[in-house]
């Protein structure tokens, strides 16, 4: 009749330790996804819709970028990214790589030179 108790007892102990330390890492888990991910804007000049191709483009091939949307009228980016892969810093260097400055980066004078005419932002009026 003891022996039956204690074995209950341990079976009753190991159900709640396992249930316990499940329910903490999935916790721990979902807390990790939520700080790895973080989304930002700032701006990047441009003007058109191949700005914004190739804008999105450069974004996008950098590993850890989840998402990057940039709006022509604004000429605001908006971007989800890992910050555990990559620094904020990175995707600035990136855009201004191809061609376009943001607000921390600015394009070589090489590089804007190789922009389309009607992607030259610099210098007064687009078009
Ligand atoms: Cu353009």
């Amino acid at each position: 009749m003891i022996m039956k108790k204690l074995l209950l007892l341990i079976a009753l102990i190991l159900f709640i330790s396992f249930s316990k330390s499940d329910s903490i890492s999935l916790a721990e888990d979902d807390l990790s996804q939520i700080q790895k991910t973080e989304r930002t804007s700032f701006v990047v000049k441009g003007n058109c819709k191949m700005c914004k191709k190739r804008i999105e483009k450069a974004a996008l091939s950098l590993k850890g970028v989840k998402m990057a949307t940039w709006d022509i009228p604004s000429n605001m980016i908006d971007v989800i990214y890992d910050n555990k892969k990559l620094e904020l810093n990175d995707i600035h260097n990136k855009i201004a790589s191809v061609g376009h400055d943001t607000d921390e980066a600015k394009a070589s004078e090489d590089v804007y030179d190789e922009l389309p005419m009607c992607c030259q932002y610099r210098n007064g009026s687009p078009h």
